[in-house]
């Protein structure tokens, strides 16, 4: 069992001596041993877009989840070798929506509106969803764009299928003045989907995922901020359910609390509705500023969390001795699809 600084020590070996061989994007929700040796920092698709423009790098090891890994080794030539140092972070909200069950989805839905409907699935979900929806004309969305892409889908259809989570399906479609009533949900498990209004007057259908991090921000959370703190500003993250969105102050990306954030005042204070690792370094950038988290029981990403610095440092070591672990290579038909409904996004964010 090696200490921290010995590992620490490894990774800078390793970073040295491959230089612009290596990259290493970090995922904003990582934890703080392994961000600090991050080549780059943001989410998902702008460190799948980063790493596609560091033209010298051979290796990159991905700090982040498995769907993050699978989109950088779409965007990076073929010669570049993508590698998660955890193969076990996943991410339960992609995991909500696999092929099988997206077909079957599919068919049932076209039985009852019939070709009126187009895919959207947000960049997180796995290549195999993102290749269903490129084949069928779609695309991909981010928490920054899923309101133009969205407005974008109606331009081509009169109907959207919104994977895999519902909640920035609904809170997007919501602000962009659709009715909660027009608004269905897929049930992948039940196969059927549940609804309050009209069928024919469906316009978005939400597939039933979550994220299990930002569904633990709660309205109980909220009256608890607002009692203790009269002052206090609620920003979250529009993966946080419908109800707590409504009730916060201010919604948006990762980049959009950041930034909210760095632009705000001394001595403003929030309460932060997002993954603990980056709420917390949040705190630490700004000690002019009050900030807590929405929920005082943090919210990590257990995911996000299986990249730590032991892995980090054995996944590097690896590459260096020329015996890599861990390569993430996306199936090339599913890869070709799943680029069309990226780019479909790219051409229009
Ligand atoms: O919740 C996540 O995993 C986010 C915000 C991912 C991303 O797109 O960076
Ligand atoms: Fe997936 Fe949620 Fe973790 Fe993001 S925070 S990787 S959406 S489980």
């Amino acid at each position: 069992q090696m200490d921290n600084s010995e590992l620490a020590e490894r990774v800078r070996q390793v970073k040295k001596q491959m230089g612009t061989r290596l990259f290493l994007p970090g995922h904003h929700y990582q934890k703080d041993e392994v961000i600090e040796y991050a080549d780059s920092r943001g989410d998902s698709l702008q460190l799948a877009q980063i790493s596609a423009s560091q033209h010298e790098a051979e290796a990159i090891v991905f700090c982040g989840v498995h769907f993050m890994a699978e989109t950088a080794d779409i965007l990076t030539r073929d010669d570049q070798k993508v590698y998660l140092p955890d193969m076990r972070a996943g991410c339960t909200m992609a995991d909500m929506a696999n092929f099988t069950q997206t077909e079957k989805a599919w068919e049932q839905l076209m039985a009852d509106f019939g070709d009126t409907i187009l895919p959207l699935t947000y960049v997180n979900s796995t290549a195999a969803i993102k290749a269903f929806v490129g084949k069928h004309g779609g695309a991909t969305v981010t928490s920054s764009n899923a309101e133009k892409m969205i407005q974008w889908a109606f331009t081509q259809k009169e109907r959207i299928l919104f994977l895999p989570d519902q909640h920035l399906g609904r809170n997007t479609a919501y602000d962009l003045g659709i009715s909660l009533n027009d608004m269905a949900v897929w049930d992948p498990i039940n196969e059927e989907l549940v609804y309050e209004g009209h069928l024919d007057d469906i316009k978005v259908i939400l597939w039933k995922g979550h994220c299990s991090v930002h569904e633990n921000f709660t309205v109980a959370n909220v009256h608890q901020v607002r009692e203790q703190y009269s002052e206090m500003r609620i920003i979250v993250h529009p993966e946080c359910r419908r109800e707590v969105v409504a009730l916060s102050d201010d919604a948006g990306s990762t980049n959009h609390i950041i930034k909210t954030i760095e632009q705000a005042p001394p001595g403003s204070s929030w309460a932060v509705g997002t993954e603990m690792n980056l709420v917390n370094r949040i705190i630490q950038e700004h000690p002019d500023q009050h900030i807590i988290s929405l929920n005082p029981n943090m919210c990590p990403c257990l995911t996000m969390n299986r990249i730590d610095l032991p892995h980090l440092a054995w996944s590097l070591e690896s590459i260096a001795q020329g015996d890599p672990t861990n390569l993430i290579e996306v199936d090339k038909e599913i890869a070709i699809d799943a680029k069309k409904a990226l780019d479909r996004m790219l051409a229009r964010a």
